[in-house]
């Protein structure tokens, strides 16, 4: 039997089941998503699973099972379940769904730490971090930095430069998968039961770190191809491995783009380390632009604040700001139509309209029977 504690199953979760209707069915937690199924632990071992009719079209794609969820399955055959209600989620890391404006993915749930990695070659880029960071703090997340392939030639007095307000903030590691002793530290700071989501872009070794830190290859890690200088078995889904004696970590494919879906960008001045600067600003709602008194543009202009996160910092903030009107107005939107659904005399007219398209079959098929000289 798997025990489940290992998988991050906690009381409180046992507790949240009991509110399920199917709180007797064996309960399970999504490690792969399939194009139409889910590959599921449980404590009887992997199930692949479908949804239920209900609850696939019920649904906006968001808030489909993704991977880390935790769901409650009906069983049939040896290892075959349908998915018949999920746990309300926590935790969950969201990104902008390319090419909408408010519409976002959920990329993995009931995570405790989301590893933003890059690589010390021309991956490395603070803002990128930055980014990431804001989108994993919204969700109540512990986003920790991991610069990997340090046993390449860098420039070390320039990283640390760069990321001086982030080292303030969060957990930075530099990492090899050629240097043991990095991969050790890095294991150290994952305990039992917890979640770890890695997100970054393509080639800058995911993949290879997740496998160092379970000690086996079970994941495939792209070799770079002479002729293109490409990753060849780059990552295609988003999946979860279990490390030895402690936590789970979730391998996601890497990406080009990561927009914002957040709805409130309060926390971006304390993340980037400017809120102290801003605390005496003049006016309460600076924008740190050209007004008067701004302690923030002080601080560039003396040296103490360096111009590019104030940059950062108002881009994450117009994007963050964009998101959540744009939802805002969906939000609206479907309220009204609900409203517009709901009125009486919309209903009344309904019916109307329904019966008239009834009565109009009718005759027309009436008419199609006259014609077939049939009474
Ligand atoms: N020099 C060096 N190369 C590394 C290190 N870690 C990974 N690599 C190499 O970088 C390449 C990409 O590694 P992957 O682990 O596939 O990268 P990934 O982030 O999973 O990439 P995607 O799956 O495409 O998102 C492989 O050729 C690895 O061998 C490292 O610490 N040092
Ligand atoms: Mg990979
Ligand atoms: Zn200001």
């Amino acid at each position: 039997m798997t025990n489940l504690n290992i998988y991050g199953w906690t009381k409180k979760l046992n507790q949240l089941k009991q509110n399920s209707t199917h709180n007797s069915l064996p309960h399970a937690r999504v490690t792969i998503v399939h194009r139409t199924c889910y590959e599921v632990i449980s404590e009887n071992g992997i199930f692949l699973c479908e949804l239920t009719g209900n609850m696939l079209f019920r649904k906006s794609d968001f808030e489909l099972p993704c991977v880390g969820d935790w769901i409650i399955f009906q069983p049939f055959d040896e290892n075959k379940g349908i998915i018949v209600d999920m746990l309300p989620r926590e935790r969950i890391l969201f990104r902008k769904k390319i090419g909408t404006m408010a519409d976002k993915q959920a990329i993995a749930s009931y995570v405790d730490k989301a590893f933003i990695v890059q690589s010390l070659d021309n991956n490395f880029n603070p803002r990128r971090a930055e980014r990431f960071m804001a989108q994993i703090l919204d969700a109540g997340i512990q986003p920790v930095l991991v610069l990997n392939k340090a046993d390449l030639d860098f420039d070390k007095q320039a990283v640390d430069d760069a990321i001086k307000h982030i080292v303030r903030q969060i957990p930075v590691f530099f990492t090899s998968v050629r240097f043991s002793e990095t991969i050790r530290e890095l294991q150290e700071s994952i305990l039992e039961g917890e979640t770890v989501v890695f997100v970054g872009s393509s080639g800058v070794g995911k993949s290879s770190l997740v496998n160092a830190l379970c000690e086996n290859s079970a994941l495939a890690v792209s070799e770079i191809s002479v002729s293109t200088g490409k990753g060849r078995h780059t990552s295609t889904r988003r999946e979860m491995v279990l490390m030895k004696n402690s936590g789970v970590l979730i391998d996601t494919p890497g990406v080009r783009e990561f927009g914002l879906a957040v709805d409130n960008s309060d926390s971006l001045a304390e993340m980037l380390d400017i809120s102290d600067f801003e605390k005496s600003c003049r006016f309460a709602d600076c924008t740190h632009t050209n007004e008067p008194g701004c302690t923030v543009l002080q601080a560039i202009e003396n040296g103490r604040l360096d111009p590019k996160i104030l940059e950062s910092y108002q881009k994450l903030q117009r994007e963050a700001w964009h998101f959540s009107t744009s939802e805002h107005e969906k939000r609206q939107r479907v309220k009204h139509f609900a409203k517009v659904t709901d009125n009486e005399s919309y209903q009344k007219k309904l019916r109307q309209w329904n019966a008239s398209q009834e009565t109009g079959k009718e005759k027309k098929q009436k008419g199609g029977e006259k014609r077939n000289g049939l009474r």
